[in-house]
């Protein structure tokens, strides 16, 4: 028996990966849901000409879901008593924007019910503010499928004091380079960090009984002003905090990066070349952190017939495991 499974599973996933890779495209609704991008960037705009912060929430957003069972939509999900989500995983806790994905999804099911799913919703709410923000402007594939899982044991995302080598074997596992990661990590030019994230850079730094040397001492004087408050949160781009643009790289180039996995890509031997060229360069910038994101909504998504497209992002249609 083992003999015969064996070489049917090799011929089964030659066959299954092409045709469903084929299946995530750009315009998967045109026929079945004409205005669903429509709907989705309606919402959007409204929402961000009320609070321009959207853009880190949905930025976010995508990154957790996406490393997390790929981009399923498993972060939507909520917990009931009987059953946690990964919502109940540490680094949800700050994880925002939820309730602007169930007013699109909530237009999205009068104008074509059971079509869209949630986790296309969050790579186009992403594409939008995105834009809205100052960064590039481009198109993304859909047909994503919603997953029947949500489980905080899932969750396995890097911490603002993960190097830059450790965060690249985290990257590399989900087929993203070190150019995709230095790119990505660019969305840290819009949003913000809780004092629980840096803090320990501001004294006492690994036990040394000084702050971090990389971080500038201005910086640090104004970061632990900023932290004696409640809550106290630190812009992650010290300059131009709502603009999505490479500002950021040459904030850490500057010391002026405020987590230290910020910091370090502008300090790694492997990293700093990258951060070179793209704090130079902002229309670099743009297109690349465009094809990043692009790349990191093709990280686990599930199409076809797997899954399901959700009624209601925050619930399981059936019975969830
Ligand atoms: C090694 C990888 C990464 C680490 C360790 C990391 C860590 C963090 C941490 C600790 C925060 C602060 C959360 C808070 O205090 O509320 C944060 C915020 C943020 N992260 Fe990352 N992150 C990483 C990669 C990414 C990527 C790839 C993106 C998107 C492309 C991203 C987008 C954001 C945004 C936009 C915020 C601000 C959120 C807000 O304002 O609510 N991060 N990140
Ligand atoms: C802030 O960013 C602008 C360009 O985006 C730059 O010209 C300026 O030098 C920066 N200021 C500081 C203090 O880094
Ligand atoms: C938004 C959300 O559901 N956050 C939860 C994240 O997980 C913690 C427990 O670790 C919960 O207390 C939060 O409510």
């Amino acid at each position: 028996m083992m003999r015969i499974s064996i070489p049917l599973f090799l011929i089964l996933s030659v066959f299954i990966v092409p045709l469903v890779t084929a299946q995530l495209k750009v315009g998967f609704y045109s026929a079945t849901c004409p205005r669903a991008e429509q709907i989705v960037r309606q919402v959007v705009q409204k929402r961000f000409a009320a609070d321009r912060s959207i853009t880190a929430a949905f930025l976010r957003m995508y990154f957790h879901d996406c490393f997390v069972r790929g981009c399923d939509a498993s972060i939507l999900i909520d917990s009931t008593p009987k059953k946690q989500s990964e919502k109940d995983a540490g680094p949800n806790q700050t994880v925002r924007g939820f309730e602007i994905i169930d007013e699109i999804k909530t237009n999205l099911e009068a104008a074509c019910p059971s079509k869209v799913s949630c986790a296309d919703i969050i790579a186009l709410a992403t594409r939008d503010s995105v834009s809205l923000a100052g960064g590039p402007s481009y198109q993304i594939p859909t047909g994503r499928r919603d997953g029947l899982v949500s489980n905080p044991n899932d969750v396995n995302l890097p911490g603002p004091t993960v190097s830059v080598s450790q965060a690249l074997q985290i990257f590399k596992a989900k087929k993203l380079t070190l150019n995709d990661m230095v790119t990505l990590l660019g969305g840290h030019s819009v949003g913000i960090a809780h004092c629980n994230f840096f803090q320990d850079r501001l004294s006492n730094f690994q036990g040394t009984g000084k702050p971090d040397s990389t971080m500038d001492p201005v910086l640090v004087s104004k970061l632990t002003r900023v932290c004696a408050t409640q809550p106290g949160t630190a812009f992650l781009d010290q300059n131009t905090s709502f603009i999505l643009d490479n500002e950021f790289y040459n904030q850490i180039k500057k010391k002026r990066g405020v987590m230290q996995i910020d910091q370090q890509l502008a300090l790694d031997a492997s990293s700093a070349p990258i951060v070179n060229n793209l704090a130079k360069n902002p229309a670099m910038f743009k297109n690349n952190f465009a094809a990043a994101l692009v790349k990191l909504g093709n990280v686990g998504a599930l199409v076809g017939q797997a899954g399901e497209i959700r009624k209601k992002c925050n619930v399981f249609n059936k019975k969830g495991t």
